[in-house]
């Protein structure tokens, strides 16, 4: 695969920041465009993301592509995304992605893939599949994820609606067997839980992941009984036919200087054991299966605990302790950390590493999710992602704002295409 352009630009994402988006022609004429994501409740050991000195634009990062990169790929042969990645990994040279900016390598390396996808003639998640497995592309490979949708949010994607950020149902797979039945039902509890804010005159606005987060909830309990009802009156039985999922993201509720968790909204503080036990009071009154960084990013004691304790019953599932890092990974299996991982391409920085942390994952008989940021732009590479991979959960947001149905409205049609 030789390269004969490669070709960046600013480009806006979700939150109207300036991301990056990358264009690479081969030499045989075939292309991959990619545009990078971006967090905003972000881990502290994810990879740079190379910002201008304002602080917002990424121009020196488009620079570094069409100069630096650029002249060191050109007319280059790579015979594999690997080779590709592990020269753009050898010329950046730093742990944190810190000369080159983990974002520039990442829409190069998402970039890359997709032109090659597109000179072999496959899709995106076949090749991606192929690269996965290390074998020849194999149908059986393949496999559609159970969604959990975003339908409250709150946190620092929903003006504080919630202390927790993120609440999700789950589909049942047992109930709905295709995803695109398990989806278009959650789009009806999604329509019935906006039903049920209309009649409490809450606010049906929604929040940077494009599900509802009004301001006007009391606390994180009320907002847990909402969905409940919205799933019982669009004629479901919670448990059976929807779980929930939360993301706490715990990190962001802790207050360094107090040692303490912090829900703003209930007017409570907590220190790391009564937390741990608010936290088990609350699950245990709900139909939960997941549950997502529920203590802050560097108490791995606590999250050994914890997950003694509830990982019988739930995903325990690592964001912002694993970054989708390899090392940590690792250290999270030894020390028995998480039962799950959270996968984020911009985290790590590179297709192939993001692989390799979904491999280290699954063989250790773990669940890998593929997640969205909550910047996002119309590009849908996540969802070639999960159906290429043994990933079997994905979280792309709400049912709403374009830049996540982009992906949803990918599975629909991927899974389409494994039908016929
Ligand atoms: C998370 C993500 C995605 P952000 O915490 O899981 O929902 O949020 O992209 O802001 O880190
Ligand atoms: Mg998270």
């Amino acid at each position: 695969m030789k390269i004969k352009n490669i070709q960046a630009r600013e480009i806006l994402d979700s939150n109207g920041k300036p991301t990056i988006s990358t264009e690479i022609e081969l030499l045989c004429g075939d292309k991959g465009i990619a545009e990078v994501p971006s967090g905003t409740s972000t881990g502290t050991t994810e990879v740079l993301e190379l910002r201008d000195k304002d602080g917002l634009g990424v121009t020196d990062a488009v620079n570094i592509i069409n100069t630096k990169i650029k002249d060191s790929v050109i007319e280059k042969d790579f015979v594999s995304q690997e080779e590709f990645d592990n020269h753009l990994l050898s010329l950046d040279g730093t742990e944190q992605k810190s000369t080159l900016g983990g974002n520039s390598i990442l829409s190069c390396s998402m970039a890359f893939c997709r032109a090659t996808a597109n000179s072999l003639g496959l899709e995106l998640y076949e090749y991606i599949s192929m690269i996965y497995s290390k074998e020849n592309y194999n149908s059986q490979n393949l496999t559609m994820p159970t969604p959990l949708v975003l339908v409250m949010e709150g946190g620092k994607h929903g003006d504080w609606a919630t202390d927790i950020q993120e609440f999700m149902i789950v589909p049942n797979k047992e109930k709905f067997k295709t995803f695109e039945d398990g989806f278009r039902q959650s789009i009806k509890v999604f329509q019935g839980i906006r039903d049920i804010l209309k009649q409490k005159r809450y606010s049906t606005n929604v929040g940077l992941e494009g599900a509802f987060s009004p301001s006007e909830v009391k606390s994180n309990k009320e907002a847990l009984d909402i969905i409940l009802q919205g799933i019982q009156e669009s004629g479901y039985i919670p448990g059976e036919d929807f779980n929930i999922a939360l993301d706490i993201a715990a990190s962001e509720i802790y207050d360094k200087t107090k040692s303490k968790y912090i829900l703003k909204k209930e007017k409570k503080e907590f220190n790391t054991s009564n937390w741990v036990e608010f936290q088990k009071e609350l699950y245990s009154n709900y139909p939960l299966i997941s549950i997502e960084d529920p203590l802050i990013e560097d108490d791995w004691d606590g999250w050994g605990t914890i997950t003694k304790e509830l990982g019988g019953k739930y995903n325990i599932v690592g964001d912002d302790l694993l970054t989708t890092n390899t090392q940590r990974i690792q250290k999270g299996i030894d020390t028995k950390a998480m039962n799950s991982v959270l996968i984020k391409l911009n985290q790590i920085g590179s297709v192939t590493e993001t692989l390799n942390a979904i491999r280290l994952t699954v063989d250790n008989k773990m669940t890998a999710i593929i997640s969205h940021r909550s910047g996002e732009t119309n590009d849908s590479f996540i969802a070639d992602l999960v159906v290429g991979t043994p990933a079997t959960q994905c979280k792309f947001g709400g049912p709403t704002r374009g830049e996540r149905l982009v992906k949803y409205n990918r599975l629909l049609e991927i899974e389409r295409k494994l039908l016929l």
